[in-house]
């Protein structure tokens, strides 16, 4: 679909057309086109911009991620679809590694996106090895299958799109999590350690750009208070849906 330039929504319909695409291409299943209407809902109710919150919980990711001992970017369908290049360049400039890890998961599913990955630059996706593959305790789904190089070895671990749960088990096993999630309420949002309340897209341009600047710096003590920050984000909605049930 061609969408005009001076479409006010310009830039959040290109994501959908990505999304979307990203469903003809197998990358996406059903459930995430669910999940992304989701988020365009709070997307919209955060202005459709990065705000000075998501910017703060930006800069705590970065460093988290530069400081990191062994930082995992952990990747599903919609990430894949909407991020691949941005992924590749976040991983080589943090010295992270790629894992694919899905909640709806499948073989088919799991070899598109490692190719999409590949194709963008990626040296080494993990995830997709049986032979490597272990469990994280107290988790059912899917996710709970992890590569024992990657994520199970990790200390901090990003993931975008998070079903709560997974959050949780992550958080118990001792992980450092980094969230991408709209939802500042959703369980995912609520018990990360970082949670950037930002679209992906927008965000990992940010994320990327704040670690470039960040590596040349000598990195210092930083505090971030991620339940303040959500609290902040949450302000700043209220007052969002005041103006707009007011214009
Ligand atoms: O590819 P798979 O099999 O791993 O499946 C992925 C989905 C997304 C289907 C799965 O993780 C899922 O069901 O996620 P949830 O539980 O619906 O959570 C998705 C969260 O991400 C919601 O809180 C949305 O508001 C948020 N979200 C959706 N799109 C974006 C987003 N956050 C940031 N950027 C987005 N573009």
């Amino acid at each position: 679909m061609l969408i005009p330039k001076s479409h006010p929504r310009a830039a959040s319909l290109h994501i959908r057309e990505k999304l979307v695409q990203g469903y003809r291409n197998g990358l996406v299943v059903e459930e995430g086109l669910m999940a992304h209407g989701r988020g365009e809902m709070f997307d919209y109710l955060i202005g459709e911009k990065t705000t000075k919150y998501s910017q703060d919980a930006i800069n705590a990711a970065a460093r988290e991620l530069l400081l990191a001992r062994s930082p995992v970017i952990s990747v599903n369908g919609n990430f894949a679809a909407l991020c691949p290049k941005e992924i590749v360049q976040l991983s080589k400039i943090t010295g992270s590694k790629i894992e694919v890890n899905l909640f709806y998961a499948s073989e088919k599913r799991k070899k598109a996106i490692a190719k999409i990955l590949t194709k963008n630059g990626a040296n080494q996706v993990y995830g997709l090895e049986p032979k490597f593959s272990t469990k994280i305790p107290k988790l059912d789904s899917a996710r709970r299958i992890v590569d024992k190089r990657g994520i199970f070895l990790a200390d901090v671990v990003l993931v975008p799109l998070e079903d709560g749960d997974r959050t949780i088990a992550l958080k118990k096993f001792g992980k450092k999590v980094i969230a991408f999630d709209l939802n500042p309420l959703s369980r995912t949002a609520q018990v990360a350690d970082i949670t950037i309340v930002d679209n992906v897209v927008r965000a990992m341009h940010v994320l990327i750009q704040t670690c470039t600047i960040l590596k040349q710096k000598k990195l210092g003590k930083y505090k971030f208070d991620n339940k303040k920050n959500l609290d902040q984000t949450i302000v700043a909605i209220r007052k969002n849906l005041e103006r707009l049930s007011h214009a």
